[in-house]
């Protein structure tokens, strides 16, 4: 019945239905997009699109890692209910996914760069991805006869290059969601090098709490192994060139390191490498200088590290660009939704930090702006918990389908429309479980409300409560504070009642 109805719809009709273009970067955390925080980066780019459109104050995760996010987005369910709890498996292709549904609804499809998803597209027209995590220079792609090639240039750029081709080989009579997804800023944060120049000698401010100790706090922190001074590697993370720590009396040279950095440098075409090299140089000096002096190191490593990455984000605000202008060149602005997301957030220092996968809002934070001319109200913002199992029945509502019953978000549409202040949703559920890779952050779930967060570390039976109201950077727990315990036991039991709802029915320590 339905297919007949679509078959009498005037094709006019279905050429006007909104085109969706979604754009996810790999790891980019929030405070490196300067519509949110001007203290580290500049991205007028990225920032178009939240000020032609909204801005997202409190937009989350569900699983603050790469594929069980990715298949959220597809699926609009949270992990345990898609199978992708972590990066160790692959995606179910059986699964049903919004961009299936959309193709089966006369939108044209496609998925171009980062997938990590171990299985292959489907639902998509198109495709092309990058195999695992990808390379940063010459990357490979894969196409879809399973054929794989390696494209001259920058992933960013490549990635680019092939989604306006997309575009530009795409049927005008049909409406399309593309997925434009980049590697970068991804570790091992491998920028271009005008944008290392650029970077160079910036210094960046410190967070706070850079120098903490874990031993302050609970097992759980005090287990993980995502520290900026110990676990963030010199030569293959920060490019410091192994010949320089060759010999050098109380240094434990790294021969892993050492060769992963070649098989980076190596990929690097002259005469940018040898500029390259130049410009890292004075950080093996430095590391010659210092490498005993562990408050010296972590200063030093972190700036290093914010100059790679931002250099990384860089790149991909110019991208970004790249694909707005064509928008504008071609008379696609106005009947477009542009998202521009990440697939979670990412520690720039915080803690001690880099990476990803806690419960804390530097993680489940991700950043969200989205655009749609005479739709979206230029300039608008929301501070509405929203979370990705929101994206899949938000972009089939705009595409005129009932999103089915069995996604688990909610379409954000009226919101984004201005005709909702608020959701019916008042609180989220998060579950985190790949451990140990790679970072040691044990598995735990939890709630977070707008003023309050419940994190249980269930294999280590430990619970942590925080008032994100007082306390925005999670740095007290009070859990066995007397006067929360009353709010305490009322979050767990809306804790109890969210796995309820959601399905979530494995055993977790003293639950269930
Ligand atoms: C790699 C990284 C880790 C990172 C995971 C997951 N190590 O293994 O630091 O946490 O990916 O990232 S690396 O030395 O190979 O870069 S994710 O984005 O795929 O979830
Ligand atoms: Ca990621």
């Amino acid at each position: 019945m339905k297919k007949i109805l679509l078959l009498l719809l005037p094709l006019q009709l279905l050429a006007q239905r909104p085109n969706i273009i979604y754009i996810m970067s790999d790891d980019h955390d929030n405070d490196a997009i300067s519509l949110y925080n001007k203290q580290f980066i500049q991205t007028p780019n990225i920032d178009r699109i939240g000020k032609e459109g909204m801005l997202f104050r409190k937009a989350f995760v569900g699983n603050s890692i790469c594929g069980p996010a990715r298949a959220t987005l597809l699926t609009g369910q949270h992990t345990h209910m898609n199978g992708m709890r972590d990066n160790q498996h692959a995606f179910d292709a059986s699964k049903t996914t919004f961009p299936q549904l959309l193709q089966q609804r006369g939108y044209q499809t496609a998925m171009i760069g980062k997938w990590h998803l171990q299985s292959y597209p489907k639902g998509f027209d198109y495709w092309k991805i990058l195999p695992g995590q990808g390379l940063y220079y010459d990357p490979r792609l894969i196409g879809m006869q399973g054929d794989t090639q390696t494209y001259k240039g920058y992933a960013t750029e490549v990635i680019t290059d092939q989604a306006l081709q997309w575009l530009d080989q795409r049927d005008p009579g049909k409406p399309f969601m593309m997925l434009y997804h980049h590697k970068a800023p991804h570790r091992n944060f491998v920028p271009k090098l005008k944008y290392a120049q650029q970077f160079s000698k910036i210094v960046f401010p410190e967070p706070a709490s850079l120098g903490q100790k874990p031993t302050d706090f609970g097992k759980a922190r005090q287990l993980q192994k995502m520290s900026i001074l110990l676990d963030m590697t010199l030569c293959s993370d920060l490019k410091v060139n192994p010949r320089q720590l060759y010999n050098l009396p109380g240094f434990k040279f790294d021969s892993a390191d050492a060769r992963n950095y070649q098989g980076t440098m190596n990929r690097i075409p002259e005469p940018d490498r040898s500029a390259l090299l130049e410009i890292f140089k004075e950080r093996g000096e430095l590391v010659r200088k210092y490498h005993q002096d562990p408050q010296m190191m972590l200063k030093l490593k972190y700036q290093w590290y914010m100059r790679d990455y931002m250099a990384c984000v860089a790149s991909v605000d110019e991208n970004v660009g790249r694909l707005l202008d064509y928008l504008d060149a071609h008379q696609l602005t106005e009947n477009t939704l542009v998202v521009y997301t990440s697939d979670q957030g990412f520690y720039l220092g915080e803690n001690g930090w880099f990476d990803k996968r806690w419960m804390y809002d530097v993680s489940m934070q991700s950043p969200l702006l989205m655009r749609w001319p005479g739709h979206i109200k230029a300039g608008s913002q929301t501070a509405e918990l929203v979370q990705n199992i929101d994206f899949a029945p938000t972009f089939l509502q705009i595409a005129g389908i009932e999103p089915p019953s069995w996604m688990q978000g909610i379409s954000l549409k009226n919101l984004i429309e201005g005709k909702e202040k608020r959701l019916s949703r008042k609180e989220l559920y998060y579950h985190y479980y790949e451990y140990p890779a790679d970072h040691a952050v044990v598995p735990h779930l939890g709630i977070r409300t707008n003023q309050y967060k419940l994190i249980y570390f269930y294999t280590l039976d430990e619970w942590e409560l925080y008032d994100l109201l007082k306390d925005p950077s999670e740095q007290v727990n009070l859990y066995q504070h007397p006067s929360y315990q009353k709010t305490l036991e009322q979050l767990r039991t809306r804790l109890i009642a969210l796995r309820k709802q959601y399905q979530d029915q494995e055993p977790a320590g003293s639950l269930n």
